[in-house]
């Protein structure tokens, strides 16, 4: 019989410790002053359990993570913030956007906040290989929904810009449940009023361009790059899409990427080239003379296999994994001011795999930023003004 040389657990033939022995390790770094404080809370306001539980720090009332089944529907059971003058307050705001008349076919996504919510109560705020635990290391809330108006996307466009304006001024990181990618626009032109004469890249995840002007005789959720990169803070240079093709490209779109010159990838690109080879294209141009990174996450940007709680599905997109490769090279390397999901339409979602695939997203980002120490923040980033600029879209009061 063979002897196999002794190999402690997790590690590779050279000794190396793998992704899992470092996942270990890091986990034991984590505090539970947070966890604490949850529990402590959770008998005070919810009663000490009946005595036949064993487990004392359970309450009689579900106050906190557990059982994840049960609660109130608020982001990762983030507290609920109803005086939104307070939101400066917190490291991150969740805010839901229920928008959909700017869809052209499937629409639904209207519900895509409360559906993001109510399946994000799956999740712990810890993450395994990151080894970051949000509930100890940033404070969350969720400021609930825009109060959008839905048969005019003009005044939802307006109550977008103000709201996500208000937030992204207080210095709370935004992220937005969408909505339909309508909104793209009215969120850029938000921040674009508080960045004075600072830029804005955008990284924008999609299988389609939403780059023409109108569409159906709309500011469409195929149109929101068209607007934006007219704001001289977003340049149409520092536009980056990854992830573009397939047969739901219109032409119009495409005319525009090429005259604005925007910059494009395939998933073929993105495939041949590498995924960090596309991250580093994308930091690259995305920076290139720009202050901050706003990423627009359209949930079909993966392959429609993965996705079809989405508006217009498309197979042969990105894996879920290169994509949330793509997006952790992305967040760790940026300068990133906020974030964006969007297209998630739960009536057409089966067992709420698209709607969870968005609470991915999100609870990546926000790990990514806490790994590249841009969470929690010490101060606000230089490039948010402290005024607003109010000739940034003089229409928009
Ligand atoms: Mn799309």
């Amino acid at each position: 019989m063979t002897e196999l040389p002794f190999q402690p657990p997790n590690s590779d033939r050279n000794g190396h410790d793998s992704e899992a022995q470092r996942a270990l390790d890091k986990e034991r770094q984590l505090p539970l002053t947070g966890w604490q404080q949850e529990v402590d809370q959770g008998l005070k306001y919810g009663l000490e359990a009946a005595n036949s539980i064993r487990d004392r720090t359970i309450p009689t009332f579900s106050r906190g993570e557990l059982p994840h089944y049960a609660g109130i529907n608020t982001f990762l059971k983030a507290p609920y913030l109803e005086d939104v003058r307070q939101v400066g307050n917190y490291d991150v705001a969740i805010v839901g956007v229920p928008h959909d008349s700017g869809t052209t076919y499937r629409p639904g996504t209207r519900f895509g906040p409360q559906g993001i919510r109510r399946i994000s109560a799956l999740y712990t705020p810890y993450n395994f290989e990151l080894g970051v635990d949000l509930r100890e290391q940033i404070t969350l809330c969720d400021v609930g929904d825009i109060f959008t108006i839905p048969a005019n996307n003009e005044k939802s466009f307006d109550q977008i810009s103000k709201g996500v304006a208000h937030v992204f001024g207080s210095g709370a990181f935004p992220i937005l449940l969408g909505g339909d990618h309508s909104i793209g626009f009215p969120t850029v032109r938000g921040i674009c009023r508080h960045l004075g004469d600072k830029k804005v890249g955008i990284i924008h995840f999609d299988r389609h361009v939403d780059t023409q002007e109108t569409d159906l005789d709309e500011r469409m959720h195929t149109c929101p790059w068209f607007h934006a990169t007219n704001i001289a803070n977003a340049p149409a240079k520092n536009l980056v899409q990854l992830g573009i093709g397939g047969w739901q490209v219109p032409r119009q779109g495409v005319k525009v990427c090429r005259e604005r010159a925007t910059n494009i990838l395939t998933v073929t690109d993105i495939t041949e080239m590498g995924l960090d080879a596309a991250a580093d294209f994308a930091l690259e141009r995305a920076l290139d003379g720009t202050d901050c990174v706003w990423i627009s996450f359209d949930i079909d940007c993966i392959d429609a296999g993965f996705v079809p709680g989405t508006g217009w599905p498309e197979p042969g997109g990105l894996l879920p994994r290169e994509a949330l490769y793509l997006l952790k090279k992305i967040v760790q390397n940026a300068p990133v001011c906020g974030l964006e999901v969007v297209e998630v339409s739960p009536p057409y979602d089966i067992s709420d795999m698209t709607a969870l695939m968005a609470t991915r997203v999100i609870c990546d980002t926000m790990a990514h930023l806490v790994v590249s120490g841009q969470l929690p923040r010490k101060e606000k980033p230089a490039y948010i003004h402290p005024e607003a600029k109010l000739e940034a879209d003089a229409a928009w009061t």
